[in-house]
């Protein structure tokens, strides 16, 4: 692919490279970013590389980052962005005085940006983009960039259960396999929870109120997620906890942030759930998708709508 060939070609010109995702990061971000950093550190090892941005504790076996003081490396930069849609989340703003910039990404392309984009949204994730340039392009795959690409695929497919999953999903998953990564300590890590997710989800269960339509909705007080020490941003880890019910047609998740809005998460298992996110000023998949909500009445207004759209 002629678009692989020129993003390798780019990395060559430079002598710093900063990898950067977008903001409150997941799985996939982590996995994209750090994946991607550790494939241009083994490869090109001339290179300087930085993967920067604020971490989330819950993802810190995955790998840290780096702090950039000076603004002029920036300057000097090839920038690449993965797995964010939109220039306003990208994690450090400061991307945009970079020399050049590539976007990675399997969003929808909301908001072009960067010198050279590689956008497609038939990959289940950022990480599968990554790992398969890897592949392609007949890089060294260190266990430890492997791992963390293998560990952004599997959040981001829903454990390779989602419709986006593919062949070649599985060909990239194989690729990163062959490396010797240790495939039972990186689950895991994924899976081991703290007992406050069990009272927080506990919580979820007991509170949530479900539509003769099937649309079901639960909002987080600032003040639960402080009992359960969690944020608003924290909160697309819980976002499909109230999937798998037969009943259950769509599930909002509405989280009170400090600032007095709400974060909203959508999740369906059928309905198109992106183009009432996008009515309210978010974006996001077909059936996963986010936006933020001013205040209460909005957020009675999303449910209304949700609901309509479930009773059509
Ligand atoms: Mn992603």
């Amino acid at each position: 692919m002629e678009i692989l060939k020129q993003i390798e070609n780019e990395i060559k010109n430079f002598q710093t490279i900063i990898v950067q995702r977008h903001i409150n990061p997941d799985g996939d971000a982590y996995g994209s970013q750090l994946g991607l950093k550790w494939l241009i550190e083994e490869n090109f090892k001339d290179k300087k590389c930085y993967a920067v941005g604020e971490p989330m504790e819950w993802l810190s076996y995955v790998g840290s980052f780096d702090k950039i003081e000076n603004d002029d490396i920036f300057k000097e930069a090839l920038v690449i962005v993965t797995d964010c849609g939109n220039v306003e989340r990208i994690d450090d703003q400061r991307f945009s005085t970079a020399n050049k910039i590539i976007k990675i990404d399997h969003h929808p392309n909301a908001t072009p940006y960067g010198d050279l984009m590689w956008v497609d949204t038939t990959y289940t994730s950022a990480s599968e983009m990554i790992g398969f340039m890897a592949l392609q392009l007949n890089w060294s795959i260190p266990p430890k960039a492997a791992r963390a690409i293998f560990n952004g695929i599997v959040t981001d497919s829903g454990r390779f259960m989602y419709r986006g999953v593919s062949s070649r999903t599985f060909d990239v998953a194989s690729g990163l396999l062959k490396t010797g990564f240790d495939l039972e300590e990186m689950y895991k890590n994924l899976n081991t929870r703290k007992l406050s997710e069990l009272s927080f989800t506990n919580f979820i269960y007991s509170n949530f109120k479900l539509t003769k339509n099937g649309l079901a909705t639960i909002v987080v007080p600032v003040s639960e997620m402080q009992k359960h020490g969690l944020t608003a941003e924290m909160m697309n880890k819980y976002a499909n906890t109230l999937a798998g019910f037969q009943e259950i047609k769509m599930w909002i998740t509405f989280s009170e942030r400090s600032d007095g809005q709400y974060r909203v998460e959508f999740r369906s298992s059928g309905t198109l759930v992106n183009q009432l996110a996008i009515k309210y000023g978010g974006g996001g998949h077909a059936q996963a998708a986010g936006a933020i909500a001013p205040d209460l009445k909005t957020v009675q207004d999303i449910i209304d709508d949700a609901d309509k759209l479930l009773g059509e």
